[in-house]
């Protein structure tokens, strides 16, 4: 079956590997997580066309939310409410936790996906790589310096204990490494364009064995 796809004039020349275009089910989540300090609430669309509506009352974060999107071509819509009178911490981690959900959530057994991503991404002086590996086994190596302790009103140690949450509730292996960067902004924007994109070839579905899951061992 092929589908035009009405995101890109190529597409009625080259199929897209989305799951509709390749006639398999939508790859959609809905996750909703309330605790004490936050209820926030994740859908999205791994088959997207990059469209974000981010309102987490933490605007430096919705505007890395928005990168994800953007650059992942996922469909994205968080809302959180948390208790930022307190500090952004716990609303920072909690969009991350429920991020990871929403992602699992999507990708189900994992069946079809490409699995691994990676990308290296500039920004003017900032040059961050990034690998990752939706494997089932939660792990981070965490190796960049943000050189300021924030940006605009947003702690720079909060990007750890975001992309933390994000791998653990995902289950994936995810290396950040910057190469290059003296500017806090662009180090951190840099990271996430480069994760989105490392996402979105790790979740596109690979056609050559679009109904398995992709490891020897036969699980992720
Ligand atoms: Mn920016």
């Amino acid at each position: 079956m092929q589908t035009r796809d009405p995101r890109s004039p190529i597409a009625d020349v080259l199929p897209v590997p989305t799951a509709p275009s390749l006639g398999l089910p939508p790859r959609i989540a809905t996750v909703s997580r309330t605790t004490k300090e936050t209820d926030v609430q994740v859908s999205l669309n791994l088959d997207g066309t990059g469209r974000c509506t981010a309102n987490t009352g933490i605007p430096f974060l919705d505007h890395m939310l928005d990168q994800i999107a953007s650059h992942g071509m996922i469909d994205l819509e968080v809302r959180a409410v948390g208790d930022l009178q307190i500090d952004d911490h716990h609303t920072n981690e909690d969009v991350g936790i429920t991020l990871g959900m929403a992602l699992a959530q999507a990708l189900g057994d994992r069946k079809g996906i490409t699995r691994f991503g990676h990308f290296l991404a500039p920004l003017d002086e900032a040059l961050i790589q990034v690998a990752l590996d939706f494997s089932g086994r939660p792990h981070l190596a965490y190796g960049l310096e943000i050189p300021t302790q924030r940006v605009g009103t947003y702690d720079t140690q909060l990007v750890r204990e975001f992309f933390v949450a994000i791998v653990n509730h995902a289950q994936m292996t995810l290396h950040l490494r910057q190469l290059d960067g003296i500017n806090s902004h662009h180090i951190i924007e840099a990271t996430f364009k480069a994760f989105a994109r490392s996402l979105r070839m790790a979740v596109e579905i690979d056609p050559r064995r679009a109904n398995a899951i992709p490891s020897s061992k036969g699980v992720l």
